[in-house]
């Protein structure tokens, strides 16, 4: 996918569907507004994480929206998704590429300047960075320093993705830094309505993006 559009990312997880189904979640955030899918099954088998993707997978990909799986290059490849995202932990960039071969999308998570220069050199395609702010989902994790991502949008040319704790209220910060676009977990996790929510997202992204 050249030229995936990272501007709403949205991550699914076993909790994001109040009393949606997977597949009235995924349609709802796509029909809001989502441009990115991930799928991010923590501690999950293989098994359970390659049928979720492959349910988010029947629905996104008809609408023409990338599917990313979080942690896994196996489950990615498995399931046909269109990319799949690594951390610290998981395989190194790459061994993700040469896995995935050319045409799947390498997604990278990057603590430092030094490892989103890394993960663009061993070919990564977008480096997620972040907690930017204290994440519901990560409590444990210090959010960035605040320059990190003008940092990393000074030394590389590949898009980020900001993530961890942002919300209509702050998305607006690192995207004026250079953000390319946010990535989401508990702003729609168990949103009633996240149709309408990724759509107020969406809206305020593209303004603060102009702005
Ligand atoms: N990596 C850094 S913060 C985070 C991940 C996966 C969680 C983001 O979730 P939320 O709930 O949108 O803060
Ligand atoms: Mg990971």
């Amino acid at each position: 996918v050249p030229g995936i559009d990272l501007s709403l990312c949205v991550i699914l997880d076993r909790e994001i569907g109040h009393d949606l189904t997977v597949e009235q979640f995924t349609r709802q955030v796509i029909s809001g507004g989502a441009t990115c899918l991930q799928v991010r099954l923590k501690d999950a088998s293989a098994r359970e994480m390659l049928d979720f993707a492959t349910l988010v997978l029947g629905v996104a990909r008809p609408l023409g929206i990338p599917v990313v799986v979080n942690d896994r290059v196996d489950v990615a490849l498995a399931a046909g998704a269109d990319g799949v995202h690594v951390g610290e932990e998981d395989l190194p960039v790459v061994w993700a590429r040469r896995l995935a071969g050319p045409a799947m999308v390498v997604g990278a998570s990057a603590a430092s300047v030094e490892a989103a220069r890394q993960a663009q050199a061993d070919g990564a395609d977008y480096v997620g960075v972040g907690p930017v702010f204290r994440s519901p989902t990560k409590p444990n994790v210090e959010p960035i320093a605040p320059d990190l991502i003008p940092a990393i949008r000074r030394e590389i040319s590949l898009p980020i993705v900001a993530i961890g704790g942002i919300t209509i209220h702050n998305l607006h910060v690192p995207i004026r830094q250079g953000a390319d676009g946010i990535a989401i977990i508990s702003a729609l996790r168990q949103c009633l309505t996240p149709g309408e929510v990724a759509s107020r997202l969406k809206e305020s992204i593209c303004k603060a993006k102009k702005g």
